[in-house]
């Protein structure tokens, strides 16, 4: 038996937060309580324990049911484990797991002891891994095996250099597989008393810059988005949720997702994979009520459904959301997957917006919803002149604050000092980069971006990062990342390159550049265009902005001819 030793790492940063009068005013009025999350996870799995909460896989390929008692149990052991590597309350813990069930255990038995998840993809390499664990100053890297043909001790040891030249001290590796096959280890630790305003855990940021953007949550602010979600959508003990997208993603994580089933009692049903076959064989044996789809996916499922006409009757909705859904294939869900649409248009950083069940077809079907709380502020501004708010039916920049929108992102001055004065404004509210146009229900419809960021698949990658690591190759001169429409994906990556005189032009090579570098896989350009000469832009310090609208129009041109 070990002890669980005292980590040394330092305690979490502060950050920016809601006013004391809004605080106040929000547990006022009932929508933040003291609840945390550790709280949540001893009372539901008390409250509900003999309901199944799990239908999954295991690391191992085997299925696993674990009914709420059994979760409580296995959160239990996680936190005793966790507690072995010398994970301690407060800690800072990256976890990048796929959809198996030991996910869940990690994750709430990470509440339960009071550290802090940083959620992490699976997909994440060592440049992503390496950001997270240094801002965070992380206590530990959870991973799991090689399912994947990952190898995480090399890749632990690649974030590990990484994290050490900034002068942190790098994260023990935890695999998940490994400790399954150990003993149980340590003692067991106590479920810890964790303030609601404590910070829970960090998520994601889609980027916009090359530096990751990690985003400070808190249990009364972040559960009251769960509670108000849950309700929207109507989830309770006889829920059963299919999650087929990758479990720390905002959308499926909380809106209302995962924490909004095990919040209401009912099932959460993991998918090994995101595919048609796997989702619609889950969705008839499990009699599963609800799922989440972004777009390219709900796109595939319709197409497959049309072909193998599966039984989809238990379906009562199918969320879309994550990236602008199509009018055409909106009009398809609900005749061809049974369950009604709910269109979802969200952030990590904060709002999200849902149809309702009872919305008018028209609005379910062309708008990507309202927002989830009465107390959600929603301004619609002129983007050349944010000091405007345009009249509802005019596109313009949108911008939000409100109970459960972050009014700034973590870490030290360095990372977040600037990135933190350009995505709020002063008074709080967070730029979210989409333009949409209002409509007098107060439903909004997303008309584009003004953001240098891809949507691919619902993956959201900053321009800037794939630029600067294509610069960093001697032989490129100069390089923008723009994102081309795409039938399937939404939008792909093209990457426009000048290379030096003579240079051979050699795509996959600079692909497995990107990919040697250590960048998660989504992110690798699907296409390379080389020219010889930019086109001209205007002189100034958003030329690259606006080459990068150049290029797309110029591309999106050639497409289409
Ligand atoms: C969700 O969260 P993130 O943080 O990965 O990405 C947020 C961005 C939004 O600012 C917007 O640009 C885009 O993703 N987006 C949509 C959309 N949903 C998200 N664009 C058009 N239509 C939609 N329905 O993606 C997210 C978080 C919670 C719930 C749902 C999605």
């Amino acid at each position: 038996m070990t002890t669980p030793t005292r980590s040394t790492r330092s305690r979490a940063l502060p950050y920016p937060r809601h006013g004391e009068a809004e605080r106040r005013r929000f547990r006022e009025l009932g929508l933040w309580t003291p609840e945390s999350f550790a709280d949540f996870v001893v009372d539901r799995t008390r409250r509900y324990a003999a309901n199944t909460a799990v239908v999954g896989r295991d690391c191992h390929g085997a299925e696993v049911r674990w009914t709420y008692a059994d979760l409580g149990q296995q959160a239990a052991l996680a936190a005793r484990r966790l507690a072995s590597y010398g994970v301690a309350r407060g800690d800072r813990v990256v976890v990048a797991l796929p959809n198996v069930v030991e996910y869940l255990a990690v994750v709430l038995g990470l509440f339960r002891m009071g550290a802090v998840p940083v959620f992490a993809l699976p997909t994440h390499r060592e440049i992503e891994l390496g950001q997270f664990c240094t801002i965070a100053d992380a206590a530990a890297l959870v991973v799991v095996g090689d399912p994947d043909g990952t190898d995480h001790r090399g890749l632990h040891k690649l974030v590990s250099d990484r994290v050490a030249e900034q002068g942190v001290e790098p994260p023990v590796l935890v695999d998940v597989e490994e400790w399954e096959r150990g003993d149980a280890g340590g003692v067991a630790v106590e479920v810890a008393d964790v303030a609601a305003d404590e910070l829970a855990f960090l998520q994601l940021s889609g980027g916009t810059t090359g530096i990751s953007k990690l985003i400070p949550r808190a249990a009364e602010e972040y559960l009251y988005s769960v509670r108000a979600s849950a309700e929207i959508c109507g989830l309770d003990q006889d829920t059963v949720m299919l999650v087929v997208l990758p479990a720390s993603h905002n959308f499926p994580m909380s809106s209302p997702g995962i924490l909004g089933v095990l919040h209401a009692g009912g099932t959460v049903v993991l998918a090994p994979d995101p595919s048609p076959r796997t989702g619609f064989a889950l969705i008839a044996r499990e009699h599963v009520t609800v799922t989440a789809l972004v777009p390219p996916l709900a796109q595939a499922w319709i197409s497959a459904a049309r072909r193998r006409r599966p039984d989809l009757s238990s379906l009562r909705t199918v969320q879309v959301g994550g990236a602008k859904l199509n009018d055409v294939v909106a009009r398809d869900v609900e005749p061809v997957l049974h369950g009604r649409l709910q269109q979802v248009f969200g952030m990590a950083e904060g709002l999200v917006n849902y149809t309702r069940d009872d919305d008018p077809d028209e609005l379910v079907l062309t708008t990507q919803g309202r927002p989830m709380s009465a107390y959600d502020e929603v301004r619609v501004v002129d983007p050349d002149d944010p000091s405007r708010e345009v009249t509802d039916g005019q596109e313009g920049a949108l911008l939000t604050r409100g109970p459960y929108t972050i009014r700034g992102y973590y870490g030290g001055p360095s990372w977040t000092e600037a990135v933190n004065a350009s995505s709020f404004t002063e008074d709080g509210f967070y730029r979210t980069g989409d333009l949409v146009r209002r409509h007098p229900s107060g439903h909004l419809t997303v008309t584009g971006r003004d953001k240098d960021q891809i949507n691919r698949a619902g993956e959201k990658i900053a321009t800037d990062e794939i630029e600067g690591h294509l610069l960093a190759r001697r032989e490129v001169l100069d390089a923008v990342a723009v994102g081309l429409p795409d039938a399937y994906l939404g939008e792909r990556i093209c990457a426009v390159v000048r290379l030096e005189p003579g240079a051979e032009r050699r795509p996959e090579e600079l692909a497995e550049a990107l990919r040697t570098a250590g960048l998660a896989t989504y992110k690798i350009p699907d296409s390379f265009v080389f020219l010889d000469d930019f086109p001209a832009t205007h002189v100034g310090k958003n030329s690259r902005r606006e080459l990068r609208r150049l290029l797309t129009d110029q591309l999106a041109d050639q497409l289409t001819d």
